[in-house]
């Protein structure tokens, strides 16, 4: 798979790369499958459904991270990167998990959180027992201001300051998120040299790739406040590719929260010797509040949707490379927050795979987004597992907010909608486990779940193959150019992909009742039916009704 580099026949023009035309998708070890029934998934749990994720036909899959880690973060606070997590299971059967994905064309890459490590890694162990100890270097320490507080106001993403202070050695040090997760000194050499050792060795044992965790925030400069975009941040990226995976074909996928159109070219344009792609965020920040974030969103508005994505679209169309993504394990169910998970769960979960799926990019799925996995009901604080909600919910209660405010936040936004386990089937905890999960299964397990959406043809698991097939075997949604229509149209998304001769047109309803569409005269063609979700469209005339989130796109040639 990682071999089939080859180029597009004219010149000047991307060349082409495996992960132009393959789909990503996303595991959360603990939540997606349980193989001993400590109600935690595991390496073994993934290792027995690859001929599901086969099925599906995606081509990678990123594992969030399976290193040893004390689960302050869910293993995004690693205490050894070169060993695996005991209740994830041994190196030996990560090995395995390779092997067996190699032999059915799937890579696997590796959650890189190289930001911060856990306060339980050596290093940090070492950096805390003296000031002058060699490993001191590895983190951020400063004085206490002269009341002795706090050497800044910067906060933590997690809530609070982002300062700890060590009382052994009296002085603070930086953690951008939970205390617990110390950040790394990317200014000390001997700190980035460590970390590309590392990374060769995984990519030694035959990794696809790495998906980087907070990449834009390890060039911070924390005396002048700057904390993406520092000005040694893509130094640092140019110095890891040269030492690590440059000369190797894998893909790599920065998480950059800070990134502009403008500024992700620096990250993946195509001569900056750095990423391939990063993931940017415009999308899912466009509903967040000013002041309160995440806890307090704004309505759906499918235009500002529709003018994020074009603008995407267009500013990485001749250099760069897209990532496509609804949700991830940070974010909402997408069918819950893009579609409507109650009236139209279905037809709206096939439209949001169909606009995202036939845009230019890498589309990336979330674990259970293929089976419309919906946002959870939990209705007590103590239901909730993740470190972020349960830090945000002591804040919120202590300026002010009442409980049920704060829940009805949660059930919108909080990580954990995104973390309950992975719906396999009717039986008990939705054959996640047979002991206790360690986090409750979404009661809808009974209707949704991937034993069902396999066995029916019409489900958006068949969907969601479909459309990775297509990909496959149609140049013009890989490589096509993109082109919107009706932007200002507050209930339908259209759009064309072009490429010599070949178009394709998407036309997709967010509405949840039917609609009167009247499109352009260059809109109007007849052609081939590529999918649909209520009945085949091989035609686009000037005059359409579309049914409740129907959507269809039809391939027109010459
Ligand atoms: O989830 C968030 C917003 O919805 C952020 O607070 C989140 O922490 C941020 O997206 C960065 O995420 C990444 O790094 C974190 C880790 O907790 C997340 O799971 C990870 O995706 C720290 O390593
Ligand atoms: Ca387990």
């Amino acid at each position: 798979m990682q071999d089939v580099t080859h180029h597009l026949p004219q010149a000047g023009v991307l060349p082409r790369k495996w992960w132009h035309s393959a789909t990503v998708y996303q595991i959360y070890p603990r939540s997606f499958a349980d193989s001993n029934s400590d109600g935690i998934g595991d390496l073994g749990g993934i290792i027995g459904k690859l001929d599901y994720l086969e099925k599906l036909g995606i081509d990678v899959i990123w594992l969030s991270p399976i290193f040893r880690s004390p689960m302050d973060d869910n293993g995004y606070d690693i205490s050894d990167y070169q060993d695996i997590a005991p209740e994830f299971g041994t190196l030996e059967e990560f090995d395995r998990l390779v092997r067996a994905a190699k032999d059915r064309g799937i890579g696997i890459l590796l959650d890189l959180v190289v930001n911060h490590t856990s306060d339980e890694h050596p290093w940090f162990v070492e950096a805390r027992a003296s000031r002058d100890n060699p490993y001191r270097d590895f983190y951020i320490w400063r004085d206490p201001a002269p009341d002795g507080g706090v050497p800044s106001a910067l906060q933590s993403n997690f809530g609070g300051p982002a300062w700890t202070l060590d009382p052994a050695t009296g002085q603070y040090y930086l953690h951008l998120f939970s205390r617990r997760q110390p950040d790394l000194n990317w200014e000390n050499p001997k700190v980035r040299a460590e970390i590309y050792r590392m990374m060769n060795w995984w990519l030694d044992r035959g990794i696809a790739g790495f998906r980087m965790d907070v990449i834009d925030l390890i060039g911070k400069q924390v005396d002048a406040g700057i904390l993406s975009d520092g000005a040694h941040l893509h130094d640092y990226l140019q110095e890891m590719h040269r030492e690590t995976f440059g000369p190797r074909d894998v893909l790599t996928v920065g998480e950059t929260w800070s990134a502009t159109p403008g500024s992700a070219l620096l990250y993946c344009g195509r001569d900056r010797g750095e990423l391939s792609m990063i993931f940017q965020f415009e999308h899912v920040t466009q509903r967040w509040d000013e002041s309160f974030g995440k806890w307090r969103s704004k309505p759906f508005d499918l235009v500002a949707l529709k003018a994020s994505f074009t603008k995407w679209q267009q500013a990485l169309a001749a250099d760069g490379w897209n990532s496509l993504f609804w949700g991830n394990h940070d974010l909402p169910r997408a069918v819950s927050r893009y579609g409507d998970d109650r009236r139209f769960p279905v037809q709206s979960a096939k439209t949001l795979a169909t606009v995202l799926h036939l845009m230019k990019g890498t589309p990336y799925i979330y674990q259970g987004e293929e089976i419309g996995m919906t946002n959870v009901p939990f209705e007590r604080i103590s239901e909730y597992r993740d470190i972020e909600t349960l830090n945000m919910h002591r804040l919120s209660l202590e300026a002010g907010l009442a409980e049920d405010a704060f829940i009805k936040g949660a059930n919108e936004n909080s990580r954990d909608n995104a973390r309950t386990p992975m719906q396999w089937s009717a039986a008990p905890q939705a054959g996640f486990t047979s002991g206790t999960p360690w986090i409750a299964v979404n009661p809808n397990y009974r209707q949704i779940n991937a034993d069902a959406a396999v066995r029916n043809e019409h489900s958006v698991f068949h969907h969601h193959a479909k459309l990775i097939a297509l990909r496959k075997s149609h140049d013009v949604i890989v490589y096509g150019s993109y082109q919107s229509f009706l932007d200002q149209h507050p209930d339908v998304f259209v759009y064309t992909r072009v490429l010599e001769g070949e178009r394709v047109t998407v036309i997709a309803s967010f509405s949840g009742t039917p609609l009167e569409l009247e499109l352009p005269g260059e809109l109007q063609t007849a052609g081939e039916a590529l999918i649909w979700n209520y009945s085949p469209v091989s035609e686009v005339r000037g005059r359409m009704t579309l049914q409740p989130y129907e959507s269809f796109a039809v391939l027109t040639r010459g």
